[in-house]
C-alpha cells in the first residue's frame, strides 16, 4: 500500500461551489480557488500523512499512534462510502497541511429519506491563525452540504466557539449534546 495523491472525493465538488451564496465576509478576499498566497484548498489524500495531517489534528484532540497502513485503510473505507468530505489547506512552499475540516453525510429515513450534514474536526494550525482559514473551511463545507441536499447541518463545539459558528448561520439548538465515552 502506497501513500498517494488520490483525492478522498472528486475535487469538482469544491471547484463548482456557488461561492456567491457564501454568507461570511473575508478581508482580504479569499475563496476556495484562491485561499491565500502559497496555499491550496483541496480534498484530503493519503500523501497528506507525510505532510503533517495528524500534527494539525493533534491541535484539536488526542490522535493516538496511527501507522500509514491504518490511515490508508480508513481513507479507503471513507472514500468507498462516498459520504466523507475531508478538506485540507496545504502550504505548498513548505509541503505542510495547515488546516482541515470534514463534512460527513448521514443518511436518514426521516424527512423523506433525507440527508444530514455533520461538520467534524475543524482545525487550523497555530502557525496559520489569522489567515481566515477556519472561516474559509466552514463556508466551503456549509455550502457543500446544501449543494449535496442536506436538510440540516450540525456540529459540536465549545461554548467559546459559538460566536464563530454563528457567522455561518448556525444557532444553538434547544437539544443538548450527550455522550458516553468508552475511551478518553
Ligand atoms: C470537537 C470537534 C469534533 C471532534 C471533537 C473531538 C468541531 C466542530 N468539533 O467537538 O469534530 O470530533 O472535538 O473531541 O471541530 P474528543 O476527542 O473529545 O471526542
Amino acid at each position: 500500500m502506497l501513500l498517494d495523491e488520490t483525492p478522498l472525493f472528486d475535487p469538482r465538488f469544491l471547484q463548482e461551489l456557488d461561492w456567491s451564496q457564501n454568507t461570511a465576509s473575508f478581508s482580504p478576499v479569499i475563496s476556495p480557488l484562491n485561499p491565500g498566497e502559497g496555499l491550496v484548498l483541496r480534498p484530503l489524500c493519503t500523501a497528506d500523512f507525510n505532510r503533517g495531517f495528524f500534527k494539525v489534528l493533534s491541535q484539536l484532540t488526542e490522535v493516538g499512534e496511527v501507522t500509514p497502513e491504518q490511515f490508508i485503510k480508513k481513507f479507503e473505507h471513507m472514500k468507498k462510502s462516498g459520504d466523507y468530505y475531508s478538506v485540507v489547506v496545504e502550504d505548498t512552499g513548505l509541503g505542510h497541511i495547515v488546516a482541515t475540516a470534514t463534512l460527513i453525510i448521514e443518511h436518514k429515513f426521516i424527512h423523506s429519506c433525507a440527508k444530514r450534514g455533520r461538520v467534524e474536526e475543524v482545525v487550523v494550525s497555530d502557525a496559520c491563525r489569522g489567515k481566515q482559514l477556519g472561516k474559509l473551511l466552514m463556508s466551503v463545507l456549509t455550502l457543500l452540504s446544501k449543494k449535496l441536499g442536506c436538510y440540516k447541518i450540525t456540529l459540536e463545539c465549545l461554548p467559546k466557539n459559538v460566536a464563530f459558528y454563528e457567522k455561518f448561520g448556525y444557532s444553538s439548538s434547544a437539544e443538548v449534546y450527550m455522550q458516553k465515552r468508552f475511551l478518553d
